[in-house]
């Protein structure tokens, strides 16, 4: 009987996203790892970003379900380039996987590749896919305690998105507490309070990605 340990398994991961990185960088990629929960607004916000982005930088996604495409099919339909992953099972993507669809993008015509990660804020945290940045989309209806239940993925992110802002009149989401409990985790990471069905506060967000940068 083989075992192979886990710490194997991700040392093995870690190789993978290490030679991502250097391929992305390498085609001046900036790639961003976009987690959250089922539903928290992950595939919303890229469509609003896009439609603020207004073609000033070639955007790409790759995104990761544990079946079906429904939301590769979104992507579609706004003309930007989208490689589905299916997991069949596996609640979260690893670098192996980015490596097989990165093979399917023409990543000289990309300088932002967004990589939707499989809804789920546990297993997302524990594997570096080879991105520059990781965005944790959190929306309003999911508690403002999340930062301290599930401090892994919020640990060391660049980012936290507060999506469903329209909704915080309905909840007792209390977007100071969970800023503060996110800046614990990452002193450096910038916090976002959007609507992404209404495009507003999108675009510091696009800001921030560098979006203004690749004025055309
Ligand atoms: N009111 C409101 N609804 C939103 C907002 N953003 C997303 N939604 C809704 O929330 C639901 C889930 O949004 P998605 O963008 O599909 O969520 P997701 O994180 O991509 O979901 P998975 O890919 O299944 O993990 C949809 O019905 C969206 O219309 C928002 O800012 N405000
Ligand atoms: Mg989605």
């Amino acid at each position: 009987m083989k075992i192979v340990a886990a710490k194997k398994l991700l040392k093995a991961n870690d190789r993978l996203a290490a030679e991502n990185r250097k391929k992305l960088s390498a085609a001046g990629v900036v790639c961003v790892n976009i987690v959250g929960s089922p539903g928290a607004g992950k595939t919303t916000l890229l469509e609003a970003l896009f439609a603020a982005l207004g073609g000033r930088a070639r955007p790409a996604v790759i995104e990761g379900d544990i079946a079906g495409a429904i939301d590769a099919e979104r992507i579609e339909r706004l003309g930007v380039p989208v490689v589905q992953i299916n997991t069949d099972g596996a609640c979260h993507l690893d670098a192996g996987m980015i490596a097989a669809a990165l093979a399917d993008l023409d990543l000289e015509a990309v300088d932002l590749l967004f990589i939707e990660n499989v809804g789920n804020l546990v297993c997302t945290a524990g594997f570096d896919l080879g991105e520059q940045l990781r965005v944790v989309v959190l929306s309003t209806v999911e508690g403002d305690d999340k930062a301290v239940k599930y401090p892994a993925i919020f640990q060391g992110s660049d980012a936290l998105v507060i999506t469903k802002a329209d909704l915080l009149r309905h909840t007792n989401f209390d977007p100071a507490r969970i800023t503060a409990d996110y800046l614990r985790l990452a002193p450096d990471g910038r916090v976002f309070q959007v609507c992404a069905t209404t495009g507003d506060g999108i675009p510091p967000v696009v800001q921030w990605l560098g979006g203004d940068r690749h004025e055309t």
